[in-house]
């Protein structure tokens, strides 16, 4: 069973990897609690990307954190790493699951109900759903949600194919709002299984401390339920 409740995705921009070395934020990150990474990569080329995964695979491994690439099956499939994430615009499902097979963790973005229906169908592992709030980390997103729109996705998927499909959600969650969206999403029968969070680790002091008390809270349930 894939841990999909601390799901840290990478970006290599100055404004948020400050000069930071992306491998050691991330084995930092993974040595506070970071239970899935994706490793996502708008600018680095194909040979880059390649590196970067590998050495990003030698960090996760050991601690059995399943690694994927955002967007590129080709970069998963050399650096032999467990999975991609791809979004509306990238390959398709199909494509990709036969390229990478039946054992690699293959996510899928949804923005609303159909999309998220349309990938349960389709046999994705896991739905990354969002934007739920406007973030700078990516300004052109398709749709703000809210934990509203997350709930009507997760009531949607309880009458699906797949109703236990995994689900973590995106887009300006930090240590403050992680509570209030897990509660504010549930539904009565379909819970979020986890938060997926760029800026508010990668471009934390001690991306450690704030994997290690982001873990802490998604376990805790909130003072005001
Ligand atoms: N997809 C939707 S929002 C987003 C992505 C990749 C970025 C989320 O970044 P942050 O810094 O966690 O708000
Ligand atoms: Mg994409």
């Amino acid at each position: 069973m894939v841990d999909y409740s601390l799901y840290l995705v990478t970006d290599n921009t100055p404004a948020i990897l400050k000069g930071r070395d992306l491998v050691s934020v991330v084995k930092d990150a993974v040595e506070g609690g970071v239970t899935i990474v994706q490793l996502r990569d708008k600018t680095s080329d194909t040979g880059d990307m390649i590196k970067i995964a590998k050495q990003l695979h030698e960090v996760t491994k050991p601690h059995n954190v399943p690694l994927l690439i955002n967007d590129r099956v080709d970069v998963a499939l050399v650096a032999g790493v467990e999975g991609v994430h791809i979004g509306q615009d990238d390959i398709d499902l199909a494509s990709a699951r036969r390229i990478l097979g039946k054992d690699a963790i293959i996510g899928v973005t949804a923005s609303s109900v159909e999309e998220a229906l349309r990938a349960t169908e389709g046999g994705a592992d896991y739905l990354g759903i969002g934007t739920v709030f406007a973030t700078p980390t990516k300004e052109n997103t398709k749709s703000i949600i809210g934990t509203s729109g997350l709930r009507d996705i997760l009531t949607a998927l309880t009458s699906s194919s797949n109703p236990s499909i995994p689900t973590v959600c995106i887009g300006g969650i930090n240590a403050s709002n992680t509570q209030r969206v897990l509660y504010q999403s549930a539904t009565p029968s379909k819970q979020i299984d986890g938060i997926a969070i760029v800026s508010a680790i990668i471009a934390a002091a001690s991306p450690k401390q704030v994997s290690a008390s982001l873990a802490t809270l998604i376990k805790t349930p909130p003072a005001f339920a």
